[in-house]
């Protein structure tokens, strides 16, 4: 049996987007049975769970002996199982995984640094400074991607893949603000992609994974 790694608890403002949601989603998307391994405070610095995960994060994803780590090999491991994420066509499935990449590799970091600044040191000093300059970057790489998803549906065209997949779970960390929202062709995007039922599932499982634990 499949099993990923989610935490217990997360406070309120994780809820819904702590990486686990990814992995969730693709098996959801694949039709792959799985179980939850949750995971109480400190047990991501057990040596046990560090010989899976260097940095102790979630999720590992587990599977008969075999386990990985990192969302996006794990869902470009998924895809090699389904074609729901990865197309089988050579050059479809490699801009698949290009705009998988792109998710993580050229869009992520700079939402990611906003967030932080935006959530855990918002009323520092260097955060105040920082922001505005911080802010205009993420503007620039969402420009660029509405730009490039253009009438399209989806970012390779009319169907959804793993690429969609992790770039729609990076745009959602901005929920908290109108940076997609402001972009009605980004934002129509987003609620395209977690629109889908498999989206649906895998988010409630998160959701509810943490009211079962409280
Ligand atoms: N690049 C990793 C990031 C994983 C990650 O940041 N996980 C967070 C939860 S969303 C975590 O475990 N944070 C706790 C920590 O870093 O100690 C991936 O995509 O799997």
């Amino acid at each position: 049996m499949i099993t990923v790694s989610a935490f217990r608890w997360v406070p309120d403002f994780a809820r819904g987007q702590v990486r686990d949601l990814r992995v969730r989603w693709a098996l959801e998307e694949a039709g792959l049975p799985y179980r939850t391994r949750l995971l109480e405070q400190g047990d991501q610095d057990k040596e046990e769970y560090r010989a899976l995960q260097p940095f102790g994060q979630v999720p590992i994803f587990e599977d008969d002996g075999f386990a990985l780590f990192e969302t996006g090999a794990i869902v470009l491991h998924l895809g090699e199982r389904t074609e729901a994420l990865l197309p089988r066509d050579e050059k479809a499935r490699a801009r698949a995984v290009q705009w998988l990449i792109a998710a993580l590799n050229s869009v992520e970091p700079s939402i990611l640094n906003l967030a932080l600044i935006d959530i855990f040191y918002a009323k520092e000093e260097w955060a105040k400074l920082r922001r505005p300059g911080a802010t205009e970057f993420v503007q620039r790489r969402l420009g660029g991607l509405s730009k490039a998803l253009g009438g399209k549906p989806y970012l390779d065209g009319d169907r959804f893949t793993a690429g969609d997949l992790m770039m729609s779970t990076v745009l959602r960390i901005l929920n908290y603000s109108d940076l997609v929202k402001s972009d009605a062709r980004l934002w129509a995007y987003l609620e395209r992609c977690t629109a889908r039922p498999a989206f649906k599932r895998a988010l409630d499982a998160q959701l509810g994974d943490f009211r079962d634990a409280a």
